[in-house]
């Protein structure tokens, strides 16, 4: 007893030294780097002065890190994505390098608040949804796993969108989050690249030689990014457009001051703003530009590290494994092609060779529309050496392949097919969960697996646990803790050691407590926001996520119509009182995803206003959906929707980070549902609807659409409210367009899945009523889905794909 009291003293005055030593550290930073004093300064201030706080802390392991790959060559892992979906970085590098407590004291001391601190940072928002997000938790993961890497992209001034609502109807603003600078990043002018464009290629006794036409300085620009408990710091290099020209001085002195800047102005383009489509190729040239524009610097830098100390760029492959998230960084292929044999003079079947044992490409999409085709015509006039190479590429693969089918080929109806380049220069390209690379196999690249047997893998999705359970959810962390212990943070297998917990009557109780005072934090945040009061004992129903057709949140919103419904038609009976959450952003230029926000929003007004059924259901859609707000949405559910049309959501790791906080799953059999099913158990998983086979059967069956309609009366008097204005008075056309792509075409299956959806959201409601049955499978959800870490996922990549292992011992 003596004992524990004497360790907990000594942890107390342990603590309160690192928070004295943090508190003169802000203190210091305040007034020096920030220029403000304690009586004067704002909480932006504060935020400043302890991220740079923060930030001291991050940098010697950051500095170690560089000089131990330096010193050891171990091999290095260079992740290019065009998006790296960040969020805020303070609260997650506090919890990382294990100065949280002591950042919160020390705040105190001096009269702050560090909640308010951390929420006064903006969202690094430079990604769309879950491809920018893995890269993220991918980065976080290796730095955890001590995996040498660096993650290139674009160090965009704006990222993606905000998006608020004007009588239903989403609108963009322009998002700033460098409005009060960066205090994370680190610029870094050695290391600067020219980056050419257009021009043309001429022939140099007998060989080619490209002289663009333009040329762009990339600047870089270093973000650390540490592991769990601050063993080893990665690097995020972002890549900023500049103009070599910094003014046209001869425009100038002629008086044309607007002119006299356009170089600068039509460079800085180049980084200026994310592309906020997430699913269709927008073949715009700018695009083009901008993949080639951090590939290419990414490919200067790493190469030039490489030639530091190498002398041989045969070897390459040995010290680089260059992973491509996605085709957007597809023509690294053929840059790395030019580099070999235009800048060192290599055979083109010896550079092949070489540049494909180097390069690795994930799909993340099935999608027709998604999968980028580039015309010739523009590749032509951008990168007009490339497009040789490309077409020297698809002769030379012609030549080993000669029987190979047409519809391999890199070049097809003038257009470049960039999953095509990817897969033939990539030692191995991988789907992003079991039954998505089944897919990738058997259909998108079908051809080509037979011809590259062994090439594709799978590598399944995974979600960081520091950021997704102990930075969204401290209460379930401790509670974790608690019960089994530290190391489960990074050691996510160890969360099955809670399975025996789901039969312990008082482990449930203080779960159900925890996920309480999480809908009661949700209710509190977004209430502050204007949201309306939230019955906290309600039913917490959540799909966030883009909005998409094929994620099918209009079968959602349908069946929020008819439960509202029949509680109006019978409202005594003992209804499971829900609140109905939807959070997510449109493409702009997305018409169909634009209405179906309409439609829930007008739904909302009309099903929040009515007096009978206001206990007993709410439909909220709270506002610009970003990595912050999920942090808080995510904990707070008890149910989490994902109910894409089976074969269309390639993985999907926003079911993996509800599930990990103990929400049940009311899902299709599609991407990885399918693989959180079979852990979690599918007694503890709400499944419906049709598998992929069905999907497919269904699509060829004629007027399917009509056919589900006429068998479903709770989908026909759905229908007929919309249809006749019932939620959107005065305008009974409004939603027109909507219903009848739903009767005529229904390519997403809407129809043809509502009663099986409506029939399992009325079982969720029954296992709902019993909270001693719903938290036993809320507690087994948790504690059988330790497979889904990000950890695990970076060391299927570190075995099956980099050949890489890690520099920290053990790991
Ligand atoms: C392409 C060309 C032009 C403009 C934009 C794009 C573009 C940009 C982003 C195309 C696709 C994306 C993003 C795709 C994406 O986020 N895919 C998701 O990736 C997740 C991580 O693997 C999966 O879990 C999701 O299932 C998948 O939809």
């Amino acid at each position: 007893m003596a004992d524990t009291t004497a360790s907990a003293n000594a942890s107390s005055a342990a603590h309160s030294y690192a928070a004295e030593q943090l508190r003169s550290e802000i203190v210091r930073h305040l007034m020096l780097t920030v220029g403000a004093g304690t009586d004067t300064a704002t909480l932006t201030d504060w935020r400043i002065a302890l991220s740079h706080a923060v930030r001291d802390r991050v940098t010697p392991t950051w500095l170690e890190s560089q000089r131990h790959i330096k010193s050891q060559g171990n091999k290095q892992v260079y992740y290019l994505s065009m998006e790296f979906l960040i969020g805020r970085l303070l609260e997650d590098t506090c919890i990382n390098v294990g100065i949280r407590d002591a950042a919160v004291a020390a705040l105190a001391t001096l009269g702050v608040d560090f909640d308010d601190v951390v929420r006064d940072e903006p969202d690094a928002a430079l990604g769309n949804g879950g491809l920018g997000r893995l890269a993220a938790c991918y980065l976080e993961s290796m730095s955890t796993l001590g995996c040498p890497a660096t993650g290139y992209g674009i160090r965009y001034e704006h990222g993606l969108f905000k998006q608020s609502f004007e009588d239903g109807r989403q609108t963009e603003l322009p998002e700033d989050w460098l409005g009060h600078g960066s205090v994370w990043d680190v610029e870094r002018s050695a290391h600067r690249h020219l980056i050419g464009f257009g021009g043309g290629v001429e022939d140099v006794d007998g060989a080619p030689v490209w002289n663009p036409g333009t040329t762009i300085i990339a600047e870089a620009h270093d973000i650390a990014i540490v592991g769990w408990q601050g063993n080893w710091a990665n690097t995020l290099r972002l890549w900023a457009a500049t103009s070599p020209t910094v003014l046209d001085l001869e425009r100038f002195n002629r008086g044309d001051y607007l002119g006299a800047s356009e170089p600068e102005i039509s460079a800085r383009a180049l980084s200026r703003v994310l592309y906020p489509d997430d699913s269709s190729d927008a073949g715009k040239e700018l695009r083009l530009k901008q993949e080639y524009f951090f590939t290419a610097a990414a490919l200067a830098d790493i190469l030039g590290g490489f030639l530091t100390t190498h002398d041989d760029l045969r070897r390459l492959p040995e010290s680089v494994a260059i992973q491509m998230n996605d085709t957007h960084p597809a023509i690294a292929g053929p840059e790395l092609l030019r580099i070999f044999v235009d800048e060192h003079g290599f055979e083109f079947d010896e550079a092949v060779e070489i540049v494909t044992n180097t390069l690795s490409y994930t799909n993340h999409t099935l999608l027709p529309e998604a999968l980028e085709q580039w015309p010739t015509e523009l590749m032509a006039r951008v990168l007009p050496r490339h497009l040789q190479l490309i077409e020297q590429l698809d002769q030379w693969h012609h030549s080993q392949f000669p029987e190979r089918a047409e519809s391999v080929g890199l070049l097809a109806y003038g257009n470049v097919s960039m999953g095509n380049l990817a897969f033939v220069l990539s030692h191995h390209t991988n789907g992003v969960s079991a039954l998505h690379s089944e897919l990738v196999r058997k259909e998108l690249f079908s051809e080509l697996d037979s011809l590259h047997p062994g090439r594709i893998v799978n590598e399944t999705n995974g979600i960081a646990p520091r950021r997704w359970i102990k930075l969204a959810n401290p209460s379930l962390a401790e509670l974790i803790t608690d019960a089994i212990g530290t190391g489960w943070e990074a050691d996510l297998d160890r969360l099955a050691e809670l399975e025996p917990l789901a039969d312990d009557p008082e482990f449930r109780g203080a779960f159900g407590r925890t996920k309480n005072a999480n809908k009661i934090r949700m209710a509190a945040r977004l209430s502050q926001d204007g949201c309306p009061k939230l019955n906290t004992a309600a039913l917490f129903d959540v799909q966030a996520k883009r909005i998409h057709e094929y994620k099918r949140q209009l079968m959602n919103i349908l069946h929020t119509i008819a439960h509202w419904s029949r509680i109006k038609a019978e409202p005594n009976a003992d209804w499971v009182p829900r609140v109905k959450i939807f959070a997510g952003k449109s493409a702009p230029g997305y018409a169909m995803a634009k209405d179906i926000i309409r439609l829930i929003n007008d739904v909302a007004a009309v099903i929040n206003d009515d007096p009978q059924t206001r206990d007993l259901l709410t439909v909220i859609y709270p506002p610009n959906y970003n990595v912050s707000m999920a942090e808080t949405l995510i904990p707070a559910a008890d149910l989490s929707e994902q109910i894409s049309t089976a074969g269309m959501e390639a993985s999907g790791t926003g079911n993996m980070k509800f599930t990990l906080n103990g929400a049940l799953t009311i899902g299709t059999l599609d991407g990885a549902n399918v693989e959180i099913r079979e852990r979690v158990g599918a007694e503890h998983f709400f499944l419906f609807g049709m598998n992929t086979a069905e999907v497919s059967a269904r699509r060829a069956e004629h007027a399917h659409a009509q056919a589900a309609i006429d068998a479903s009366p709770a989908l026909q008097s759905v229908i007929e409210l919309i249809g006749e204005g019932r939620f959107s008075p005065g305008e009974p056309g409004r939603y027109c367009g909507l219903l009848d792509s739903l009767k005529q075409h229904d390519y997403f299956l809407v129809a043809s899945d509502f009663d099986s959806y409506d029939e399992t959201q009325s079982r969720v409601d029954e296992r709902f009523v019993h909270p001693d049955h719903w938290q036993r499978d809320a507690i087994l959800n948790v504690s059988r889905s330790g497979f889904f870490s990000s950890d695990r996922a970076i060391r299927g990549y570190m075995s099956d794909i980099w050949s890489t292992s890690s520099a920290l011992g053990g790991a």
